[in-house]
């Protein structure tokens, strides 16, 4: 073979829209940049981002592009649709060589072979594994054996065959070579203006406020995050692939400023920078100030829009006064904290105990200095009490009403690769799904959800979701993109009458509504909200 070429396909959601994909695949973007570097004909085929069925426009680019590899990327909760985008390259080119992998394949590779049509498993960060599969195949050499990579022996046994996480060096070389001009930014925005109906907003600022979060560009600036919550899979995702313990490597300063411009070079429609790093600022961070300095010192001479904003998900016992105030200076407008819950007991469980003395200072700085803090929690714990809930959801609307955006889901999701998925006492409490892959006679049981083991907090858990999903599709089907905060007061007013039956007071019910109200786009929806105690 002279010159390998090599088609890359993001993972694919076809529910995707307004609250999932929202942005490129920045994993099959940054390996694209990378093959391109070193001369390899590469393609992205972004399935979320599609004129036509997104099935339909992949046979069409591999009938007309002879590529020679395919890579397919994978996660936990597109696994079955990006099955069957392989299952059709396989069919249409049944020749091409076939590679999978991102999260779901890393933690799964067996389970990768026995669903998929798969010649090979790529483990953790695709650069290395890629050019060493691209320079054998260039070769004449068999592809067998490449660090990086789970592969089956003629038995059909599984072979693992890590690889070391990227240098700091290295990483930095892969993140220069994202060709965001390359990145159909635009695309996603005008999909996203319209789904939030923009032009029909009342006043300018709101359409300038929604503006801002629309055009946003994502850059990633970190391998990992060493904080090891036992709920989340991407903390272990280099370890499983290095087989030990990876090194955490980030961007400096300097480097962040250098990727800020190249990015509003490439996208100068651009009004805010997601750094979208799990933790973006450490305890012991040598980094955050003068990254602040240098963005102020940019926008000041001109190399950075005066206008631009950031969003970065943070440690909240990393942020200190100083360096809040630092970021607001700088333009940074929302920061994201985990805080999962607000019992002690369960941040305890969750991995966390330590950040909890630190929620009630760092929020309320945060919002003294005008910065909007964004919550992420999660109602219940594997071992929560009903009491736990009734303390998460009484602080949240505490919060929501003194300002920040709050994200909430009801159980703990087991994703592959986290240390609740893995602990054997929790499975007789972890429901499963059938999942289909369309076009082909394949399926499989994925776990979806880890209850309380508590049967009566599981059943107020499992009712608060009936509850809110029975009012949450008519307020869709009535109003435009309903953001986090509103799905939010939904949680919390389809949680009244669950807990008042347990003797748990929250919240008023016509208070929480009339917030609800407040905020929805239109004043009042077509029929009064009730939250369904069924
Ligand atoms: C950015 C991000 C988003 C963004 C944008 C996604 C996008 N379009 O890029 C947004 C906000 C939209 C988003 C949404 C969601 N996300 Co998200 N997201 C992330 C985050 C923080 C970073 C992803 C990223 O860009 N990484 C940087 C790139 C460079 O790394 P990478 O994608 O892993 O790619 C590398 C390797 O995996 C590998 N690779 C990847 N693909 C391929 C393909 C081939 C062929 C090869 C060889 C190699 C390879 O090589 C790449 C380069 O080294 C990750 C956490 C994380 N640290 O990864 C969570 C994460 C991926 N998200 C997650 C979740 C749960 C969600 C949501 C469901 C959240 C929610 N509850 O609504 C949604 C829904 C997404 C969906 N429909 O499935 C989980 C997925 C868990 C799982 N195991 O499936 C993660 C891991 C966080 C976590 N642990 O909980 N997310
Ligand atoms: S802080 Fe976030 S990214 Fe880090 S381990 Fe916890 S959940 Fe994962």
């Amino acid at each position: 073979m002279d010159s390998p070429s090599v088609l890359l396909i993001g993972p694919y959601d076809p529910h995707c829209g307004e609250f999932t994909f929202l942005a490129p695949p920045l994993g099959v973007w940054r390996l694209a940049g990378v093959l391109e570097a070193a001369g390899v004909k590469t393609k992205v085929f972004d399935p979320n981002c599609c004129r036509e069925p997104p099935q339909r426009a992949l046979e069409r680019e591999l009938r007309s592009g002879a590529w020679s590899i395919v890579g397919v990327s994978t996660t936990g909760m597109t696994l079955r649709f990006d099955l069957e985008l392989a299952h059709i390259v396989r069919r249409v080119t049944p020749e091409a060589f076939i590679v999978a992998g991102g999260m779901e394949a890393t933690f799964r590779p067996e389970l990768m072979f026995e669903l998929g049509p798969f010649d090979l498993i790529v483990l953790g960060e695709g650069e290395r594994p890629l050019l060493d599969l691209v320079n054998r195949l260039r070769a004449g050499q068999p592809p067998g054996g490449i660090v990086g990579t789970a592969e089956r022996d003629k038995d059909g046994k599984l072979i693992r065959i890590p690889q070391r996480a990227l240098s700091r060096e290295e990483l930095r070389d892969a993140i220069y070579s994202t060709p965001y001009h390359k990145m159909p930014y635009s695309a996603y925005w005008e999909r996203l203006e319209s789904a939030y109906r923009i032009g029909a907003l009342p006043s300018k600022a709101a359409r300038e406020a929604h503006l801002a979060e629309i055009r946003s560009v994502r850059l990633i600036t970190l391998n990992y995050c060493p904080m090891g919550c036992s709920f989340c899979s991407a903390t272990n995702f280099l370890h499983e692939a290095q087989g030990s313990v990876a090194s955490v490597a980030r961007l400096e300063a300097d480097e962040c400023l250098t990727m800020i411009e190249r990015i509003v070079a490439a996208h100068p429609g651009a009004r805010t920078i997601i750094f979208q790093d799990d933790i973006f600022a450490f305890t012991r961070d040598r980094r955050i100030l003068p990254l602040c300095d240098g963005i102020v010192a940019a926008k000041q001479s001109g190399r950075i829009p005066p206008h631009m904003q950031f969003i970065s998900t943070n440690r909240i016992d990393a942020m200190t006064e100083e360096r809040v105030t630092a970021m607001k200076r700088a333009g940074f407008r929302v920061l994201g904290f985990g805080i999962e819950n607000f019992s002690p007991r369960v941040l305890a469980e969750f991995n966390k105990a330590q950040i909890h003395r630190h929620i009630e200072p760092v929020l309320s700085t945060a919002l003294d200095v005008g910065v909007t803090p964004f919550l992420d929690l999660i109602l219940s714990s594997p071992h929560s009490t009903l009491e736990d809930v009734a303390q998460t959801l009484r602080e949240a609307y505490r919060w929501l009403r003194r300002g920040c955006e709050i994200g909430m889901y009801p159980y703990v999701i087991p994703f592959s690769g986290a240390a609740l998925a893995r602990d054997p006492n929790l499975l007789p409490h972890t429901h499963h799904a059938r999942r289909q892959v369309t076009g082909t006679g394949i399926s499989w049981l994925q776990p979806v959800k880890i209850l309380p083991t508590d049967p009566d907090v599981a059943e107020a858990i499992l009712r608060m979701e009936r509850s809110f999903e029975a009012m949450l599709g008519p307020l869709e089907r009535q109003f435009a993109h309903l953001p986090s905060r509103l799905r939010s007061l939904l949680w919390i007013l389809s949680s009244l009458p669950i807990m008042a039956e347990h003797d748990h007071y929250i919240a008023d019910f016509n208070e929480v509504r009339a917030e609800l109200y407040a905020r929805l786009p239109a004043r009042r929806p077509a029929a009064p909200i009730a939250a369904a105690t069924a």
